[in-house]
């Protein structure tokens, strides 16, 4: 998958280079490619933003460094299709779902905004989707298009091992069962006694019911969805 980000604060997305993400680049999965669209300001002094019509606080981003900055992505992109996101409040509330469809994506454009947002006509003209990653105000997209790069490509195939993704489709949905490791006892609490049986069916048990038990009494949300689809 290939992923052009367009963004004022490239340095921002340094954290991608390392951990699973690193790895799934380094063994050409996945290409992140960071635009500063600042770099196609046409201003002298490299402005990108300007005030509002209408009045008010703050700053807008105006729409044509944007769309020169997506024009060269285009024009040198050998995709045959792509599907621009831009990270906004007022997108639909990213979930797993979501990240697992744009996971079959062969080329993602992301926008990040800054300050009040973009000109709205940027999104009508070049947007196909906008995406939130939740309630609350943040000064920029940069984080949610993080967010968002980090849980859609642990979906390409390939990225993580098949024994991390195989659990999660079981207990799709739900919240995890605790865990544990050594050692046996901490502080003079003990592990579980079920998951040192060595009963593999025991322990599944054990875990699904744990599982149901959490997702109930935290998320009744998550827990009603699960039960009208098992
Ligand atoms: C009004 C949160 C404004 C924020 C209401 C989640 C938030 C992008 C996201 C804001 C942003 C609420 C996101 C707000 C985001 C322009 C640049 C928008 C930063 C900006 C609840 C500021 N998921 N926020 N406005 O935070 O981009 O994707």
């Amino acid at each position: 998958m290939k992923i052009d980000i367009l963004t004022l604060f490239p340095e921002m997305f340094s954290p991608l280079e390392t951990s699973i993400i690193g790895r799934a680049k380094e063994n050409n999965l996945l290409n992140i490619n960071l635009i500063n669209f600042r770099d196609y300001s046409k201003d002298r002094l490299k402005h990108v933003d300007d005030t509002p019509y209408g009045g008010g606080a703050g700053m807008v981003i105006k729409p044509e460094p944007i769309y020169d900055a997506y024009e060269d992505v285009i024009k040198n992109s050998n995709s045959s299709s792509h599907k621009v996101i831009y990270m906004s409040p007022k997108g639909k509330v990213f979930n797993q779902e979501i990240a697992k469809e744009l996971s079959k994506e062969e080329h993602l454009i992301i926008l990040c905004g800054h300050y009040e947002g973009v000109d709205e006509r940027i999104i009508e003209e070049i947007v196909d989707e906008e995406i939130s990653i939740g309630d609350y105000v943040l000064t920029g997209g940069e984080l949610p298009a993080m967010v968002l790069v980090d849980a859609v490509a642990r979906n390409i195939g390939g990225v993580l091992s098949e024994d991390s993704t195989k659990d999660e489709s079981f207990t799709d949905g739900l919240l995890e069962y605790p865990q544990y490791t050594r050692p046996e006892e901490f502080h003079g609490r003990k592990v579980p006694d079920v998951l040192l049986s060595g009963d593999h069916a025991k322990v599944d048990k054990w875990r699904l019911e744990k599982s149901l038990e959490i997702t109930k009494e935290r998320r009744p949300d998550l827990y009603d969805k699960y039960i009208k689809n098992v």
